[in-house]
């Protein structure tokens, strides 16, 4: 059972257990059917029991629990746009943490057997003061809302494991990306843009905040099999899921706008920074203070030789692999005129 399938997540992991001979239940809110784009594009609607929940309502999932009887429970469902947190704290707090809640709860009565992952985030280590090589050990100290409800959520998945033996472990997951990102994440901004640029000559350059910040971003197709080999452990553990390496902002650009054969060339620095195409003069893309975020997590990156060492577990695709899929399947589905947001 996935709760959040109309996600990014939600729908990858569908759709790789699918492939792996899986039965899948994929929970979504009622407010999310017009999300439910991903599970057509990868062709798995009909393949998938769709049913409603809500995280809020403790009796709805025991009542869920009870039918379907999980084996195992993914929650991918939360709130996951860090720089909305600081507008939305008691929103974060309420979804983040009191949703992991009743799940651990539904699951202590109704089905105490079920195996059960959640989704954390490299958000937990925040201000870490050495944040190159992060693992399960590092210092955690959450420097926005977002990142404190995933560290309590993550201190209610330890305590139901250790005092109820619930089979329950968090993924501390770094970013992870791929043509079913939201638009709201800067790496689709930045795909979905150059694909408009491409396909319309008139069309107007973007805005971005800044071109220095950097992330450890991987491939969200390879972090759901993460997800789906923790679960097959007889012991369940929390672990880092990364890939080791940093890549800024404008590294994204380069990647995104070579592939789309433009030729980028920057000019000025902080909010006047501005990416040009050197061939045609073109402007392509601007830093703007209004994309900029007031308290940004400093760039970090994380170290997950503890799942490659019990799991065998590696990331695949490296960073230019994800940012051109994300751009090719944004061309193709502008082409088509698909809904894609
Ligand atoms: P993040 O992802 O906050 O790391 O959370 P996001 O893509 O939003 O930001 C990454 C970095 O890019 C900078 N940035 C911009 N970000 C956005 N969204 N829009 C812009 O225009 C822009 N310009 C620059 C940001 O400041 C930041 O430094 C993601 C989510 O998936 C979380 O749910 C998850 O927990 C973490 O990754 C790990």
């Amino acid at each position: 059972m996935i709760l959040g399938v109309s996600g990014q997540d939600g729908a990858h992991l569908a759709d790789h257990l699918l492939k792996n001979g899986y039965e899948v239940y994929g929970g979504f809110r009622r407010s999310g059917i017009n999300k439910l784009w991903r599970l057509n594009f990868l062709k798995i609607i009909n393949k998938i029991n769709l049913v409603e929940f809500d995280l809020s309502e403790p009796q709805h999932l025991i009542d869920l629990f009870k039918k379907i009887q999980p084996h195992e429970i993914y929650n991918l469902a939360g709130d996951s746009f860090v720089a909305d947190s600081f507008d939305h704290p008691f929103r974060t707090m309420d979804t983040n943490v009191n949703g992991v809640l009743n799940i651990l709860e539904a699951a202590r009565l109704v089905t105490p057997k079920s195996k059960i992952f959640f989704a954390s985030s490299s958000e937990v280590f925040g201000h870490s003061k050495n944040n190159h090589g992060l693992n399960e050990q590092s210092l955690k100290s959450p420097c926005n809302p977002y990142g404190i409800s995933k560290l309590t959520a993550d201190n209610f998945v330890r305590l139901y494991r250790e005092k109820f033996e619930i089979f329950s472990c968090s993924g501390i997951l770094f970013n992870h990306e791929g043509p079913l990102r939201s638009r709201h994440f800067v790496t689709r901004k930045i795909t979905y843009n150059f694909a408009r640029l491409k396909l319309e000559d008139n069309s107007s350059h973007f805005e971005l905040g800044n071109f220095n910040a950097s992330r450890d971003w991987g491939s969200a197709e390879d972090y759901v099999q993460a997800m789906n080999s923790m679960l097959t452990l007889n012991v369940p553990n929390d672990f880092v899921i990364s890939t080791g390496k940093l890549t800024s902002i404008r590294q994204l650009l380069t990647i995104a706008a070579n592939y789309v054969g433009f030729d980028p060339f920057f000019e000025g620095s902080d909010q006047n920074e501005i990416c040009y195409d050197k061939t045609s003069g073109r402007v392509l893309a601007k830093s703007s203070f209004k994309y900029y975020r007031p308290f940004d997590t400093e760039p970090m990156y994380g170290d997950s030789s503890l799942i490659e060492n019990k799991l065998g577990w590696k990331p695949n695709q490296g960073i230019s692999d994800i940012i051109e899929s994300m751009v090719s399947a944004d061309l193709y589905r502008r082409k088509q005129g698909m809904i894609d947001v």
